[in-house]
């Protein structure tokens, strides 16, 4: 199976590009669904040791369904399907690119909860045009064992994600053990008392939010990813649903630049324009580089051949 490695601001991209599973024919999400329920040893296989890590998020590329689209995508982690990836995307059109397969300008991007946008502007930066991002609930109460009260609101960017400003401890590198700790006692806190997002869907991710360290920076994060992992990038999906949220509490107008730093201190610059709907679309820049181009082998009698899985 060849694979394209990248990171966008630190992290992991394992874009496929040959020897996925058949997925059949139909709209896009229903293959997506097929991937998760039906190939969920593909997908560990691929992302998990000996050949990745629990970080990685994985890019099935896949033929568009349109011919103004440059590719079909479908993302995923080591425990199921993202609907969209920020990360993921820059990471994509900057190892499409390296294949020769496209050049800078704008390129449509087919993914199972729409068609996304994006714009190369140099061999190693894109802008993404993300999907309509909303905030669903504001100032959401909740008990979470070990934490006490935490007040944050639900937000869709790609992906739910329940964004509090009550960090556990300063947003700093050295604190990246206790930050998921308590990121996955809220994550769970959340779904024992029945807090979801639209249509009962699960929030599987989780934002805390500070202060930049930087003087350019208008803010910090750490996000949570739902296999336990967190963003070593700001999170495109996470940043859809932070300016969602600034747009609609008045803090940030159309057009502005907002530059948001991760936990390890990589940025995105973002900004948003509403649509003729006045539904938030964000922008998310960020830079991606291509780290290996590597074939990846399946012994039939390798014990791991379907990944660690402890
Ligand atoms: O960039 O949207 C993102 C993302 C989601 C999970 C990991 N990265």
């Amino acid at each position: 199976m060849r694979v394209i490695d990248s990171h966008t601001g630190g992290e992991p991209t394992r874009l496929i590009l040959s020897g996925g599973p058949d997925l059949g024919s139909g709209p896009l999400a229903d293959q997506a669904a097929r991937l998760e329920t039906e190939h969920s040893d593909f997908c560990a296989s691929v992302l998990l040791e000996p050949r990745g890590h629990d970080a990685m998020v994985g890019a099935l590329l896949l033929p568009p369904k349109s011919p103004d689209s440059v590719a079909a995508v479908i993302y995923f982690n080591p425990v199921g399907n993202l609907g969209m990836c920020g990360h993921a995307t820059i990471g994509t059109l900057v190892t499409l690119y390296h294949l020769g397969r496209i050049y800078f300008g704008l390129h449509r991007l087919e993914t199972p909860v729409g068609v996304v946008e994006a714009k190369l502007i140099s061999p190693n930066r894109v802008v993404v045009e993300n999907v309509a991002s909303y905030r669903h609930a504001k100032a959401v109460c909740l008990e979470v064992p070990g934490l006490g009260q935490i007040t944050g609101d639900v937000a869709w960017g790609g992906n739910w994600f329940f964004l509090t400003p009550d960090c556990p401890a300063d947003l700093e590198s050295t604190n990246i053990a206790q930050l998921s700790t308590a990121a996955c006692a809220i994550r769970d806190a959340l779904w024992t008392q029945g807090i979801t997002g639209a249509k009962g869907a699960r929030i599987d991710h989780v934002e805390f939010l500070g202060a930049p360290q930087s003087p350019q920076g208008h803010g910090r994060n750490f996000v949570l990813c739902p296999g336990g992992a967190y963003d070593r990038s700001p999170c495109g999906t996470g940043c859809s649903a932070k300016l969602a949220c600034l747009a609609e509490d008045g803090l940030l107008d159309p057009g502005t630049s907002w530059i948001q730093e991760s936990i390890i201190g990589s940025t995105y610059t973002l900004s948003y324009r509403r649509n003729d709907r006045g539904q938030v679309i964000p922008q998310i820049e960020g830079e991606a580089h291509v780290t290996a181009d590597v074939t990846l082998l399946f012994g039939k009698d390798d014990p791991y051949r379907t990944g660690i899985r402890a």
